[in-house]
C-alpha cells in the first residue's frame, strides 16, 4: 500500500469534513488530524487486520488508517443510524471491530488502560495480536499513563504505545505543563519498555521505527513506547484555524507547514479516486435515517438494566 495515497486520502476526507461542517448537518465536535497523518499511516501500515487499535478524541486518522469504514464514520458524525456507533457516539467514539479498530474515547488517557486490557486479554488467550494505543503528549500528564506502562512491562504485554507529540494540549504549550527536563521516552524506558522517538512528519521514519518496535513486541520481549513529534494544522477542536487567538505564532505554524507530511505529493488519479469515495460516503450519510425515538428509549432502558 502506498503511504502517500493513504495520507492524501485521510487529508482529503478531513478537508471535506471541515468544508461541510458549517452546513450544520454534522453536530458533534470534531478534532481533525490534518498535519498529523504520517503517524497514523506509518504505524498502521505495519499492522495486521487482526491487530487492535485504540485512540482518543483525535481519532479519525487512526480509524481510517486501520481500515475503518469511511461511510460509517461519516454517518456517525452525521448522527445517523448507520453510523459505526449507531449515532450514539459521534466523532470521538469511533469503532470498527471488523477492521480491528476497537474504540476511541474522549477522556484524555482513558483509552490507555483499555488498550493495556486488550493486550492482557490477548496474552491470556494466547492470541498473536498486538494492540496499538494512540494518544497525545497531554495524556502522559495523567497518572494512568505510568500505571499502564508499569503493568504492560510487568506482564510483557504485546502493546505498542504511540505518543503523538504535537506540543499542545488545547491552547497550552508543553512549556506550561511539563518541566523541560521531563523526558517521556526516558520515563517509559525506566519502566522497562523498548523506546524510540522520531520525526512524526516523516512517514518513512515512522514506518521503519514502528516496524522495529513491533519486531520486539511480536518476539514476546515486551511492550514498546514510541514518541513522534508532529503538528496539528487546524484549531484544537473544529474545522477552522485558531492561530490568531495568540497561543501559538503564525511563524511557528508556517514553519510546520513546510514540514507537511505529504510533502509535494501530487497524484491526479489518486485525487479522482479519493474524491469519488468521499462523495459516496457523504451521500450515504445524508441518505441514512436518524435513529428512531423508540430506539433511543430502548437504549435508555438497557442502560437502566445494566445499572
Ligand atoms: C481527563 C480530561 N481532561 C481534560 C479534557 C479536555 N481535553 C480534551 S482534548 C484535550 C487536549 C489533550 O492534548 P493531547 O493529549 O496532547 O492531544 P491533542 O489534542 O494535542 O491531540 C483536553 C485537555 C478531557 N477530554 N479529558
Ligand atoms: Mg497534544
Amino acid at each position: 500500500m502506498n503511504h502517500y495515497y493513504e495520507m492524501l486520502r485521510i487529508r482529503r476526507i478531513e478537508e471535506a469534513i471541515s468544508l461541510r461542517y458549517p452546513e450544520q448537518e454534522m453536530r458533534c465536535p470534531v478534532h481533525l488530524s490534518i498535519g498529523q497523518e504520517a503517524v497514523a499511516v506509518g504505524v498502521c501500515q505495519n499492522l495486521q487486520k487482526s491487530d487492535y487499535v485504540v485512540s482518543g478524541h483525535r481519532a479519525h486518522a487512526h480509524y481510517l488508517a486501520k481500515g475503518g469504514s469511511l461511510p460509517r464514520m461519516i454517518a456517525e458524525i452525521y448522527g445517523k443510524k448507520t453510523g459505526c456507533c449507531k449515532a450514539r457516539g459521534g466523532s470521538m467514539h469511533l469503532t470498527d471491530l471488523e477492521s480491528g479498530f476497537v474504540a476511541s474515547t474522549p477522556i484524555v488517557a482513558s483509552s490507555i488502560p483499555i488498550g493495556v486490557g486488550l493486550g492482557f486479554a490477548s496474552l491470556m488467550k494466547k492470541e498473536a495480536r498486538v494492540t496499538t494505543i494512540f494518544f497525545g503528549e497531554g495524556a502522559t500528564e495523567e497518572g494512568v499513563w505510568s500505571e499502564s506502562l508499569n503493568f504492560a512491562a510487568l506482564k510483557k504485554l504485546p502493546v505498542l504505545f504511540i505518543c503523538e507529540n504535537n506540543f499542545y494540549s488545547v491552547y497550552s504549550p508543553l512549556s506550561v505543563r511539563q518541566p523541560e527536563a521531563r523526558d517521556r521516552v526516558a520515563i517509559a524506558k525506566a519502566h522497562g519498555l523498548y523506546v524510540e522517538c522520531g520525526d512524526g512528519n516523516s512517514v518513512e521514519e515512522v514506518f521503519r521505527k514502528t516496524g522495529e518496535a513491533l519486531a520486539h513486541i511480536r518476539a514476546g520481549i515486551g511492550p514498546a513506547f514510541l514518541e513522534f513529534t508532529t503538528y496539528r494544522f487546524r484549531e484544537h477542536c473544529g474545522p477552522y484555524f485558531d492561530n490568531h487567538i495568540g497561543y501559538r505564532s503564525e511563524e511557528e505554524a508556517a514553519l510546520w507547514e513546510t514540514r507537511c507530511p505529504l510533502k509535494s505529493y501530487v497524484d491526479p488519479r489518486a485525487e479522482e479516486q479519493i474524491a469519488a469515495e468521499i462523495k459516496a460516503a457523504f451521500l450515504f450519510a445524508e441518505n441514512s435515517p436518524f435513529p428512531g425515538i423508540n430506539e433511543w428509549q430502548l437504549q435508555k432502558e438497557s442502560i437502566l438494566c445494566v445499572h
